[in-house]
């Protein structure tokens, strides 16, 4: 533990500008009001405030679609803004990361501007452009068979120059073209050293993976017959120069600043693939998200994410021991997070929120999972009070991203009732508007976020009244006051929680989820390290009904008496009789998704 990073020990929170604070009652959040609450997240523990892309775009993609690296959205303020939130920060000694997404610019981008206006600009190959193929028909048709990450094609026609462009989210986001070097050191000015000189402290990297593609440009297997486009991922994640690239930024960008940096890696679910980007010795990225477990339940990744697929509690277990043992025998690092503006809400797809009581206990449970596990803990705006998904009764209309509309046309458009019906369903549960909804801070109007008589960007949850940041300020023993106590606990107990070595316990337990944390070894040089080793124990009732306590001596293999209760994620007045575990263990029975630690000492 001695002599880590900083950022290893730091609880970082993202914030999503459009949805965490409007202060100036146009519906729509803005720095302003992000500077208006960092007292609020200092008082939690955030350590690291991450703001979701705030610069000028036309916000087809909610702002991964910049139009002006050097700009901020008008509904969000202005650079000064910017300044002003650094500050906040810094002054109290909290840090600011900015999101990087130069995979692709907007359409609205002057860089794309100048490239499509002929195949001559200068900037025309910094972007993707290929000719069109013809069928046996000599009808035109694009230069691969790629889907995109949003229900289309990864091939936009282009009437003026008569080319196709590459884009592999939307249309509007045409992909950068990595390959080119003068492309590459106009991200790094514009979008990066910009950042850094107004003092910012890092990014995390929107689809770091995918700079590098497949120059071939081959059509990929066809996976899924009967459609046009087929799921091809393997084409443009962790393509040839990939490594090539980040350590090109690395070197010139992020280690002169000193920069943290966390990219996002998705499609890349191997422990393998990941730890060439987060090894030490590679000098690559200091952290990454790597995403099977926060996708479990989504269909297959192209045209059936939103086909729900339930999952059993030891697959997520799995998926957690997969990840938490990773660091163990490397020089990798590993981020622990269970929500972001990509997913729904926890409590709603990993807990129960189908009663208050189940709610509660659960959002809980779920703090003490990530607050004990192994790595750099990230939480998502709203996570620390619980907040649900949109509730079951709002219709297709309250789905505002580009994604859930793409998916949810598609399948209207194949005419197949219960295709949408289940695709409705899967929106229910996986979609990224759940994340996007309104903070909500107290019981008035708007929930706090806007003015009382303004019409937010997106609908205010139906239960803000009970279910608000103001409301569990004041109550101690509420999902707010669990977080920030576990956080400080975290901090307290690093060697065992961000840092300790993960043991799996019962995986096939459909129930309970139980760990072992194990800190560093006493160093006494007398070879009985294990048993000297500070243990804790965190068993989580992952259920909605009683379960029996195991044998916690036995579980950290300690004698009797031994064995302390570290903290219970029940209420206090509601706690259940002590009965034979000793004093202060509580009970042998875990009551509906109840979480506990227990230390060896
Ligand atoms: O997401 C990248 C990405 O590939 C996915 O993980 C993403 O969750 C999406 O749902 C793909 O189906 C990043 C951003 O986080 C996301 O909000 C953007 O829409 C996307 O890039 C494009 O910039």
């Amino acid at each position: 533990v001695g002599t880590t990073p900083w950022w290893k020990d730091a609880v970082f929170y993202q914030v999503y500008p459009a949805s965490f604070k409007d202060s100036n009652g146009d519906g729509w959040g803005d720095i302003p009001g992000l500077i208006s609450k960092i007292d609020y997240l200092h008082r939690l523990g955030v350590d690291v405030v991450w703001l979701s892309p705030m610069f000028e775009s036309p916000q087809q993609d909610m702002g991964y679609d910049i139009s002006d690296y050097q700009a901020v959205h008008q509904r969000y303020g202005t650079l000064e803004d910017v300044d002003r939130l650094i500050e906040a920060c810094h002054s109290r000694g909290m840090k600011l990361i900015l999101d990087l997404v130069v995979n692709h610019t907007s359409d609205q981008h002057p860089w794309f501007k100048e490239s499509r206006s002929s195949k001559t600009s200068p900037k025309r190959d910094w972007y993707i452009w290929k000719p069109p193929r013809y069928d046996g028909e000599g009808n035109r048709i694009p230069p691969t068979n790629w889907r995109g990450y949003f229900a289309g094609p990864t091939w936009t026609w282009d009437e003026g120059t008569q080319e196709y462009y590459l884009n592999l989210y939307g249309p509007f986001q045409p992909d950068l073209n990595w390959e080119n070097p003068e492309c590459r050191a106009a991200v790094y000015d514009e979008a990066m050293r910009f950042w850094l000189d107004r003092g910012v402290d890092g990014f995390r990297i929107d689809t770091v993976n995918k700079y590098s593609k497949r120059t071939d440009f081959p059509d990929a297997p066809v996976t899924c017959p009967g459609v046009a486009h087929q799921p091809a991922p393997e084409m443009w994640c962790n393509g040839p120069r990939i490594h090539e690239f980040i350590r090109e930024m690395r070197t010139r960008v992020l280690a002169p600043y000193g920069a943290v940096s966390v990219g996002e890696l998705s499609n890349t679910p191997r422990p393998e693939q990941v730890l060439p980007y987060v090894s030490a010795a590679a000098g690559e990225l200091d952290m990454a998200f790597e995403f099977s477990t926060i996708r479990l339940g989504t269909g297959d990744l192209f045209h059936g994410k939103y086909i729900y697929r339930p999952f059993p509690l030891s697959a997520l277990k799995r998926l957690v021991e997969t990840w938490q043992t990773f660091t163990e025998g490397t020089d990798g690092w590993h981020t622990v997070f269970c929500e972001n503006h990509d997913n729904g809400r926890a409590v709603s797809r990993f807990g129960d929120d189908s009663t208050p009581e189940l709610w509660e206990a659960s959002a809980k449970t779920i703090a003490l999972w990530q607050a004990t596990s192994t790595g750099t803990l990230f939480l998502y705006q709203g996570q620390e009070i619980g907040m649900r998904n949109m509730p079951a009764s709002w219709g297709i209309e309250e789905y505002k991203d580009v994604e859930s509309v793409g998916f949810y046309n598609e399948a209207v458009a194949t005419g197949d009732q219960d295709r949408v019906r289940a695709t409705l369903h899967g929106l229910g549960i996986l979609a990224r508007d759940h994340s996007r909804i309104p903070f909500q801070w107290d019981d008035s109007p708007n929930a706090g976020f806007t003015d009382e008589g303004v019409t937010p960007w997106m609908r205010v949850h139906d239960q803000y009244r009970e279910l608000n940041a103001a409301k569990q300020a004041a109550d101690p023993e509420s999902v707010l006051g669990f977080y920030t106590r576990i956080l400080k606990l975290r901090k307290q107990y690093r060697d065992l929680f961000t840092h300790g070595r993960f043991r799996l316990l019962a995986p096939d337990d459909e129930a309970l989820f139980m760990y072992v944390k194990e800190g560093g070894a006493d160093g006494d040089g007398d070879g009985d390290d294990d048993k000297k080793r500070r243990k804790a124990l965190v068993v989580m009732n992952f259920s909605s009904s009683v379960q029996q306590c195991p044998d916690i001596s036995g579980a950290l293999g300690c004698r009797e008496g031994e064995a302390s209760l570290l903290l219970s994620t029940v209420r206090s007045g509601k706690s259940a009789a002590s009965d034979g575990l000793g004093p202060g263990l509580r009970g042998s029975e875990l009551s509906p998704w109840e979480g506990r630690v227990y230390l060896n000492f």
